[in-house]
């Protein structure tokens, strides 16, 4: 068998370019490397990537810093009694992890373990097999990034469309950006290309709301400059002037919605003077843009974190999707529509009766636990508390609300192990590290298949060979299993062999193993490694895991995927799928539609628009007698925690050199504030806030409004380019924020809302 990782087109190995993704963000842009020994000396996009089509931004040019860091770790880690840690070998660790695991389930049962993580921007197949751990052990709690920005996203999803939408912005005649800097923080493929294009076009226009002339804002058509936090009012007066000048499209609503009634009424009520001035945009501007929006062919709308980290943000989401559902722009090109999924990242239950979170009550959405609950479910003497956390690809103690709190939390656990490539803020506090190979040395992918009407997945091989002294995940799950006893080898020994004589023999081996043994396909991602794995080129061994997913999606959407080019007979559409995912490097078209096709893709119980969801409308009739500004004497500034810039990417990288500007985070400030605190450009300013108190430097920055200052987000971590602990660059934003400042239907914290004061630093 040959590894997949060699090309053998070019023999000099210094010369090769390797097919990849870079990781830094969701779009996983198709890339090509040049190595030179393990080090990645050139990186440039990959033309032939089906998606991206040779677009990067200019971070993926950077990604050795992620690749050769020296906070790589290279063996397992045990806490000593004194903090101190220790090197253990794998044997060990594995055995006494399984054995700490076992020990906290046995005594308290397995509702006290908490999973977190399970992968970051590029590598999802950590969370199949994080799955196949939780099930084995009947861990039921878990949560991750995603319950602290898109869960009351897509709470309203659930209820509006049972699944989740995409805009289509390569062709919207309208884009509408919703507390989102896409200039920057991507969020589609070939980002800016697509902001140009617009840019260019007379027949088409960019909408922006944000409080800050963000570099998208500069593109756009239509900037409406929102007062920090006011998003709900200026969405209301934008869909009051839609309603109130007759400007609804009435036939798509009776053709498609249920139930709009309610909410027409209401809109009906909006004073859209009075919210105007309540947001601080022009009334005359809010009219004009809601005409433009009115007048077009197709709509696409795109919400992020500037409003989902923001007061009112749940109903945000909400109002955002009634502006193109009152213009009916659905299923045509440029407009939303659902799309497929290889694995779902969401469940959209959602009925309004999600089940609580133990301990602290509230909602679980799609299987998530609020991360801001998390630590309040730990610090506490009642018998439901977490007593032990799983976590793996995420560092909680510096990417959730209150980072102190967090430190806390790692200590008062009984128990705690924490998977990463680093020993990073999360890693220094648990019981157990294990070191993970990157993700440029195994096989990885990303769920975020979110395209339509042809939707892609790219299944990556590895460039490198495993940096000694780690594992993948799939591996380290797979031993604990075994440790655990929970592995029949004898099962495994006849599925592989199945898996050596073809698949077809593979899956009704597998079937018939199920039907004795129905606990195997909670474990499917560790048996598919173990077993049909084993058979797939070396470095692969892990993406069996999507052979599930290939068969299924294969089952949901037979017509898609044969329309994506698979010829092939039904009972072979799954394995085609399969195949070509192990085999392609430029990523898969897996599902191919017809824009008509997508009213039959909505979820709900009708297969309408829900456009009713009575909690929202009695809160959008509330909103009349709710503050537009939480500031107080005290506080008298608004601070956004983590703004996406140039060279931001979460915490995937540590080594500060990596950014090109910008090294140390500033804060953010405009010029008739700066004066007024008494600060210049280059000074150090500090930043108190009720969670906590840093210092930065100060940048004046006229894109801000009075009042409103932004620090970078992923800032604040500790590296030594000599390797070993050391010097913390930038301020941690979490530092400065606090777990009980969040939305009330999601939990989801409002980091873009912090009150805040400044003082100047002497010099
Ligand atoms: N470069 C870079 N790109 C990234 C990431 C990264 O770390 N760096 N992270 C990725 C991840 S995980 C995510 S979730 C996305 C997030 O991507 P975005 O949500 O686009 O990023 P942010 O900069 O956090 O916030 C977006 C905008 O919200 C604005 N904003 C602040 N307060 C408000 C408000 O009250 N109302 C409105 N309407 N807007 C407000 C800010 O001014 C900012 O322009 O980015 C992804 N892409
Ligand atoms: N104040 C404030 N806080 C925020 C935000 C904000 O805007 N403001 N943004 C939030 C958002 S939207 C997000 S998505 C989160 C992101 O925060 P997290 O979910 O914690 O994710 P990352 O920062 O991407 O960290 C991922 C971890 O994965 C590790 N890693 C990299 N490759 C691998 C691998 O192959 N295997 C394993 N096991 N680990 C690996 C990295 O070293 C890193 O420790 O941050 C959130 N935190
Ligand atoms: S950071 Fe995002 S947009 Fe930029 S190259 Fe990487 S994946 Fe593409
Ligand atoms: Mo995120």
């Amino acid at each position: 068998m040959t590894d997949v990782a060699e090309q053998p087109t070019e023999t000099d190995p210094t010369k090769q370019w390797h097919k990849t993704v870079c990781i830094l963000c969701s779009c996983n842009c198709g890339v090509e490397v040049r190595l030179d020994d393990r080090q990645m000396v050139r990186i440039r996009g990959n033309k032939e990537h089906v998606s991206s089509k040779g677009y990067t931004c200019e971070k993926a040019l950077r990604l050795n810093h992620y690749q050769n860091a020296t906070s790589r770790l290279t063996s397992p880690m045990r806490r000593r009694d004194d903090g101190t840690y220790e090197e253990v070998d794998w044997d060990t660790a594995i055995k006494e992890v399984a054995a700490r695991l076992v020990g906290v389930r046995d005594a308290h049962g397995p509702e006290r373990i908490l999973y977190y993580g399970g992968g970051g921007q590029g590598n999802h197949l950590v969370g199949a097999f994080g799955a196949s751990l939780r099930n084995a052990m009947g861990i039921k709690n878990r949560s991750n990034a995603l319950a602290q920005e898109k869960t009351g996203e897509a709470w309203v999803d659930g209820r509006l469309f049972g699944t989740h939408l995409h805009g289509d912005f390569h062709h919207a005649e309208v884009s509408i950006f919703v507390g989102k800097n896409p200039w920057h923080s991507h969020g589609f493929d070939e980002t800016r290309r697509v902001l140009k294009d617009i840019n260019n076009d007379d027949n088409r226009s960019m909408v922006v709301i944000d409080p800050r002339r963000s570099e998208t804002a500069d593109l756009a058509d239509y900037f409406l400059q929102v007062k920090p936090g006011t998003d709900a009012f200026c969405l209301a007066a934008l869909l009051g002037t839609i309603v109130q000048e007759g400007l609804v499209n009435k036939s798509f609503l009776t053709e498609n919605a249920t139930d709009p009634e309610a909410v027409i009424a209401e809109l009906n009520k909006v004073d859209i003077a009075s919210y105007s001035e309540r947001c601080g945009v022009d009334e005359d501007l809010i009219r004009s843009t809601a005409r433009r929006i009115a007048a077009a062919d197709s709509v696409s709308v795109l919400e992020d974190l500037g409003t989902e980290m923001a007061p009112n943000s749940t109903l945000v989401s909400y109002l955002q999707k009634l502006v193109w559902i009152l213009v009916g722009s659905f299923g045509r090109p440029g407009a939303m529509t659902p799309h497929t999924s290889m694995v779902p990242l969401f469940s959209y239950g959602a009925t309004g009766n999600e089940p609580s979170s133990p301990v602290t009550g509230g909602a679980v959405i799609s299987g998530l636990v609020p991360c801001n609950e998390i630590p309040a479910a730990v610090l506490t003497d009642h018998p439901d508390r977490y007593r032990a956390m799983f976590i793996e690809s995420a560092n909680p103690v510096h990417s959730l609300a209150g980072s102190s709190e967090w430190r806390d939390v790692m200590e008062a656990l009984d128990f705690s192990v924490v998977i990463d490539v680093a020993m990073t803020e999360t890693a220094k506090l648990a019981s157990y590290v294990l070191p993970a190979s990157s993700q440029f040395e195994k096989v990885e992918t990303t769920f975020f298949n979110l395209s339509f009407p042809d939707n892609a997945m790219t299944v990556r091989a590895p460039i490198l060979e495993p940096l000694e002294g780690t594992l993948s995940e799939p591996e380290m799950h797979s031993r604990l299993l075994r440790e655990m006893g929970l592995l029949d080898d004898e099962i495994i020994a006849s599925l592989r062999a199945a898996a050596e004589t073809g698949r077809k023999e593979f899956a009704a081996a597998f079937m018939e193993a199920a039907m004795g043994k129905p606990e195997l396909a909670g474990i499917g991602a560790v048996m598919l490694y173990e077993t049909l794995g084993q058979t797939l080129p070396k470095g692969m061994e892990a993406a069996a895991a999507l052979w599930f997913s290939a068969q299924q999606a294969a089952m949901r959407y037979p017509a898609a995927v044969r329309a994506a080019g698979f010829d092939v007979a039904d009972e072979d559409l799954g394995d085609a799928l399969f195949d070509a995912l192990i085999e392609s490097r430029d990523g898969v078209v897996f599902t191919h539609h017809e824009y008509e096709q997508s009213f039959d893709m909505l979820k709900t119980h009708d297969q309408k628009i829900n456009v009713h969801i009575p909690e929202m409308v009695a809160d959008l009739a509330a909103l009349a007698d709710k503050p537009t500004d939480y500031r107080t004497d005290e506080y008298p500034f608004v601070l956004a925690a983590g703004e996406r810039r140039a060279f931001t990417a979460n915490t995937i990288i540590r080594d500060p050199s990596w950014r090109k500007r910008d090294q140390q985070g500033s804060l953010r400030i405009c010029s008739d504030d700066a004066t007024s605190v008494g600060v210049v450009d280059g000074d150090r300013i500090r930043i108190t806030t009720p969670g906590g108190t840093a210092v930065a430097v100060v940048e004046v920055n006229d894109s801000l409004q009075p009042g409103h200052i932004t620090l970078p987000n992923g800032m604040g971590l500790s590296y030594s380019p000599a390797g070993g602990d050391a010097e913390v660059t930038g301020v941690a934003p979490n530092d400065l924020t606090t777990n009980d400042w969040r939305d009330e239907y999601a939990g989801t914290p409002w980091h873009k809302h912090v009150p805040a004061r400044l003082e100047a630093v002497p010099v």
